[in-house]
């Protein structure tokens, strides 16, 4: 009697824990360049290569008032850094950009010299329904990808995929604290 009850709880948390984990991998929210936010000594590039930017994700800027957000509309643009004709420009020091559709967009701080050392990020965003893990939309079809295998999850949504299994694994441990308490 007790222990069906128990077991109830379990499948009820386990269930909700699920929907919870589905709903984050669904649309997230990228905190531009990480911890660092948006500032000049942050690597850019090699934040956004570890990151999969989907349709319905979002992308934040917190930044100091030294800094701003221009979106420039052209790789040439934001290559050399040319903020003058920007699409886009935020300076609120938390600026949230949507990302509604496929394609590369470019952003760049408009403070004078700053683009120059770096500070700027190129986002392409992927299709909502290309999971990771599903080998139809396989855009770089290569014979060593069978090799790459094992690590294919967390190269390509790392940290999504750390900060996920640390959740799971905090509320499992919750969980099983909860359920010595009522068993
Ligand atoms: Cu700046």
């Amino acid at each position: 009697m007790e222990r069906s009850a128990c077991n109830m709880l379990l499948l009820v948390g386990c269930v909700g824990m699920l929907l919870m984990l589905s709903e984050q991998g669904s649309a997230e929210q990228h905190a531009v360049g990480g911890k660092q936010g948006w500032d000049e000594s942050t690597d850019f590039d090699s934040w956004a290569s570890g990151q999969t930017f989907k349709v319905g994700d979002t992308l934040v800027f917190k930044y100091s008032p030294l800094h701003n957000v221009a979106e420039v509309g052209s790789e040439s643009e934001y290559k050399n850094c040319d903020v003058g004709s920007a699409t886009n420009s935020m300076s609120d020091g938390n600026s949230v950009v949507k990302l509604t559709k496929v394609g590369t967009r470019y952003f760049a701080c408009g403070t004078p010299g700053h683009c120059g050392q770096g500070m700027k990020v190129k986002i392409t965003t992927v299709s909502a329904d290309s999971s990771p893990s599903s080998p139809s939309s396989s855009s770089s079809p290569s014979s060593s990808s069978s090799s790459t295998t094992p690590t294919s999850t967390s190269s390509t949504s790392g940290a999504t995929c750390v900060s996920a299994s640390f959740v799971f694994g905090a509320a499992f441990l919750v969980m099983g604290y909860l359920m010595q308490l009522l068993c």
